[in-house]
């Protein structure tokens, strides 16, 4: 090629380049367009190759040709690039933007299940009176569940039929009071022992809307010297009017436990009637709550407190019938199907 004819294959490059260049969009084009053009392979490339066929003295003036194209594309590909690069930014911009003035979206919390609302309730009010509270064992020995607390070997709640056995010496408690017995044997003879004891426990039963296999007890305990009937049942009118209301009553009706003599019944007011009489309370007026009474001098005698000496009542609750009452919930079965229509009526937020 004589040197019209380079100058001229020259400026069809650069038009083509410069015209290919307007369409480009993304940098993946941009790059390959760098390579086609100005890269090693370019026909520019090749062009600078040819220069030897020149005469001596055209040479100069293409090579001048050559670079200033080369200048001016590689300006062109870096405007381009540069505004490709501002391009994708603000792109990127407007698909981050978040919209601050939408309001946000609820959380789903969880809420506490009325059985641990009704514990924490009535161990505030225990807590409050300077009792302890105590946890222990559900698997427990034929000692802590039976022996200490005057159920003898032929005591009918032993039976295969209502308590559930691992072997013939560990069983799954059917109350809280093996607790009671370990605290007192901890702390004797310290006086007063005051402590609650919530806690699950199981029986033999079969399950129907006011009985369960397995629930929830609440038994409490107070030994020490001096203590009466009455303070068992100031305790309990205490614990009534926290839970259920200022005007609350408690009456007690003769009953019998094996760890208690004498043993008493408590009864309160009918929540529902207010102790006019309805179908809750049976038309009596009063509805029972808690079992309870001056604990066996036996119990004490086993456990470590001199009975000529000291004395004690206790009591023991279902937390499920308590908030069965305290909330109107018909069928104990519900507290354990987790239905979340029951369940988020007990949020508090
Ligand atoms: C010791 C001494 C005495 C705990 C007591 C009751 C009466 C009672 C039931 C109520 C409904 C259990 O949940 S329920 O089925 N409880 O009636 N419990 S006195 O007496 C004790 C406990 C421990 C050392």
């Amino acid at each position: 090629m004589d040197f019209p004819a380079l100058k001229a294959h020259l400026s069809a490059i650069q038009t083509e380049a410069e015209t290919k260049l307007q369409d480009i969009a993304d940098t993946k084009a941009l790059n390959e367009w760098r390579v086609l053009y100005l890269g090693k392979k370019s026909e520019m490339t090749g062009l600078s190759k040819q220069m030897g066929q020149l005469e001596a003295s055209e040479k100069p003036q293409f090579g001048q040709s050559l670079n200033q194209v080369r200048q001016a594309l590689e300006a062109k590909w870096n405007d381009k690039r540069e505004a490709l690069a501002a391009a994708e930014q603000s792109a990127r911009l407007m698909a981050e933007t978040i919209d601050v003035t939408l309001p946000g979206r609820r959380a789903n919390f969880g809420a506490m299940h009325p059985i641990s609302k009704v514990i924490r309730e009535i161990e505030d009010v225990f807590l409050g009176m300077g009792f302890l509270i105590a946890d222990g064992p559900e698997v427990e020995t034929d000692k802590y569940n039976f022996e200490m607390l005057n159920l003898p070997k032929d005591h009918p709640a032993r039976d295969m039929q209502d308590t559930f056995y691992i072997t013939e010496e560990l069983l799954m408690r059917t109350h809280t009071s093996p607790m009671q017995v370990r605290t007192m044997e901890r702390l004797a003879p310290q006086v007063p022992v005051k402590v609650l004891v919530p806690g699950r426990v199981y029986r033999r039963d079969e399950d129907d809307a006011t009985h369960s296999h397995a629930f929830t007890q609440i038994e409490g305990l107070v030994v020490g010297e001096g203590i009466r009937m009455s303070d068992l049942k100031g305790t309990l009118e205490q614990f009534a009017r926290a839970l259920f209301g200022e005007h609350q009553q408690v009456r007690l009706r003769p009953s019998f436990f094996p760890f208690t003599e004498p043993s008493a019944e408590v009864d309160l007011i009918c929540v529902q009637c207010q102790g006019e009489g309805c179908r809750v309370c049976k038309q009596t007026g009063w509805i029972e709550i808690l079992g309870s009474g001056m604990v066996h001098p036996r119990v004490l005698d086993m456990a470590g407190y001199d009975s000529s000496r000291y004395t004690g009542f206790a009591f023991g609750m279902g937390a499920e019938r308590v908030a069965m009452l305290k909330y109107g919930i018909p069928d104990i079965r519900q507290f354990y199907q987790n239905d979340l229509r029951l369940l988020s009526q007990f949020a508090t937020i």
